[in-house]
């Protein structure tokens, strides 16, 4: 019984930590694009969009959707 109720806690942090998250790879997105970072049109305009995609499921509290989203941008622009 203990287990659980330490496993719904701790449940409960992750998310909160995600929700913490998205902000925070928005930021570091943001960051870098405004250094006119050298990519390919093609890959930027991925970029954006995964940017844009990740705060509207940041938005809806799909913060696991959205640090996915986030997360393949940021693979996109090397951070
Ligand atoms: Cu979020």
């Amino acid at each position: 019984m203990k287990k659980l109720i330490v496993c719904a806690a701790l449940a409960g942090l992750a998310g909160i930590a995600a929700a913490y998250h998205c902000p925070a790879d928005m930021k570091q997105i943001d960051a870098k694009l405004a250094t006119d970072p050298k990519l390919a049109d093609a890959d930027m305009a991925k970029v954006k969009q995964l940017r844009a995609d990740g705060e509207t499921a940041h938005k809806a509290g799909k913060h696991d959707d959205a640090v996915k989203l986030l997360g393949d941008a940021k693979k996109l622009l090397g951070i």
